[in-house]
């Protein structure tokens, strides 16, 4: 082989498809130009013609590939890529197997395998592939599929049983999923993507090249900083928790200045006391629920929250989540009561292979359920406590398998972006005695996080960042604003109870001032 294996970059991997080349376009120019783009490496694959054809092809492909340095392989053929002399051979599971495959082919070959499942990533690996292609991570029309699409949730189970080998995700990728293909598809173990392949995003383009560098670019800049659609680059230093409290009440001036439209689709027990609340923060609150509707809402509103508690509209949930992603504003994702249905489960995964949540919140039952912790077993919508032996390890392993900020509440919060954990101990036991102050924790934090997306001015923060400023500032706001409130209305002479101390809460996120959230703030970095 002419490429030495260990040197493959497989970030934008191209395979062909002739037959998508769209008219008065020619399929070498196709490739060429693709290759000038950023592709990396090249796949031949000829699925209809005779192989005195399919060798033509390929040789000429070939060609172009090794004059811009990078490897060509031959989808199933391996007479083809002896014939022509490719780097290397990819494989379907219902192909040869990859011992015989690598008994004929020459030394320093490489082979990969398509892997729809766990046990077929563990096989590969076992085999000795060199590479795994998992798919089919979204629809597809290239290729009629025999195996269930997978999801990016889907591609990070596959990757865990893989774990030593490179893989890139294919099917349906294209330069607006992209994105949230490698930052969705990870591993419990935090191995991640080396790239993602495409068909017809490229083949089918009347501009291959301007596809194809754009594809690389975003890549390219998340395989550099695998987490920074997080990260601000004038972000708040985190190593001190007065830093971090600061900051986050500073975030309170904002709200009130800039007034941010708060959007959230949540449940109907909720609703009425979530948009009072996000009004007494200074705040505009829109309670929208219907999918036709979100484009034009991303444009305008300044975070989404997304709370399933009375799962309605999923249709609409899918759509704000994936505009919200594309107009880089927050996202808030409360899962209620995760753990207590199959449905929810489902629906909870269903949400997150479409969109990258900024911040997850939760209480103990929900987090552990989305960690698949046996610790807590989820019990509706009832919290059962903190209930883990080490939470702020439990939170930040969260955060780095899902890729956002997450927030655990309940007498003590958790908040971690999955490197700096922090410990929030104030709030009134009162919270947990009247219905919805979760939600409105959520609401909260939806509101700080829009401030600090605003307080990013950055004009173009690069593709693959997917908000702007600060989200764990964000979220550390919302919990100081919501437990300090809880705090004032709870001593008050009016609150004789739970019913009082409901109005008398919305009244003390009116009454908020940065110097009450400073001074009332208990908060500790773990
Ligand atoms: N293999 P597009 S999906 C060739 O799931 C191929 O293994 C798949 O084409 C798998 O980028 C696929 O045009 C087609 O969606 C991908
Ligand atoms: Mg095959």
């Amino acid at each position: 082989p002419f490429i030495p294996k260990h040197s493959v970059d497989y970030s934008l991997y191209l395979v062909t498809g002739r037959d998508l080349v769209p008219p008065g376009h020619d399929y070498y120019h196709t490739v060429e130009e693709a290759v000038k783009g950023g592709v990396t490496i090249v796949q031949i694959r000829e699925k209809k013609c005779d192989t005195g054809e399919f060798i033509a092809v390929a040789q000429k492909t070939k060609e172009i590939c090794h004059r811009h340095g990078i490897p060509i392989i031959v989808n199933d053929r391996i007479d083809v890529a002896l014939a022509i002399g490719a780097d290397g051979v990819h494989l379907g599971q219902t192909d040869m197997p990859v011992s015989i495959a690598r008994s004929l082919l020459p030394e320093g070959s490489i082979i990969g395998v398509s892997c729809n499942t766990p046990g077929h990533s563990q096989k590969a690996r076992e085999d000795g592939a060199d590479y795994i292609g998992i798919g089919a991570v979204w629809g597809t029309q290239t290729k009629q599929l025999t195996e269930p699409i997978i999801g990016v949730r889907g591609v990070g189970e596959v990757l865990d049983s893989g774990v030593e080998i490179k893989a890139v995700a294919i099917g349906g990728i294209t330069t607006g999923n992209v994105s949230r293909t490698l930052h969705g598809s990870v591993s419990v173990h935090g191995k991640a993507l080396e790239g993602v392949a495409v068909v017809s995003e490229i083949m089918a383009s009347t501009t291959p090249q301007q596809v194809a560098r754009r594809l690389f670019e975003i890549v390219h800049g998340y395989k550099l900083a695998p987490r920074k659609h997080l990260q601000n680059p004038f972000r708040t230093p985190l190593d001190s928790s007065q830093n971090i409290v600061n900051a986050a009440a500073s975030l309170l001036s904002i709200i009130r200045k800039s007034s941010p439209l708060i959007h959230q689709i949540t449940n109907n027990v909720v609703v009425n006391q979530s948009a009072n609340a996000t009004l007494a923060l200074g705040a505009s609150p829109i309670m929208a629920t219907a999918a036709a509707e979100m484009q034009d809402l991303s444009q305008v509103s300044g975070a989404l929250l997304v709370n399933f508690g009375t799962i309605g509209d999923v249709e609409g949930m899918l759509e704000a989540g994936r505009c919200a992603n594309a107009t880089r504003k927050p996202i808030v994702f409360d899962p209620v009561a995760v753990g207590a249905t199959q449905h929810r489960r489902t629906i909870a995964n269903e949400l997150m292979n479409a969109w990258q949540a900024t911040v997850i919140k939760g209480n103990a039952a929900e987090i552990g359920a989305l960690a698949d912790s046996t610790e807590v077993q989820s019990r509706g919508v009832d919290s059962v406590g903190e209930g883990f032996a080490d939470p702020a390890s439990m939170v930040k392993a969260l955060a780095r398998k899902e890729r956002c900020i997450v927030v655990m509440s309940g007498p003590v919060d958790y908040v971690s972006d999955g490197e700096t954990t922090v410990k929030l101990s104030n709030g009134h036991e009162l919270l947990g005695r009247i219905t919805g102050s979760g939600c409105m924790l959520g609401t909260c934090i939806a509101t700080f996080c829009a401030a600090s997306n605003l307080l990013d001015t950055t004009d173009d923060p690069g593709p693959f960042r997917l908000v702007k400023g600060d989200m764990i500032i964000g979220a550390v706001g919302g919990i100081l604003a919501l437990n300090a409130a809880s705090e004032y209305a709870a001593v008050r002479q009016d609150v004789r109870g739970t019913g009082t101390f409901l109005p008398a809460l919305i009244d003390e996120l009116y009454g908020m001032t940065p110097e009450k959230l400073v001074s009332n703030a208990k908060v500790e970095l773990c």
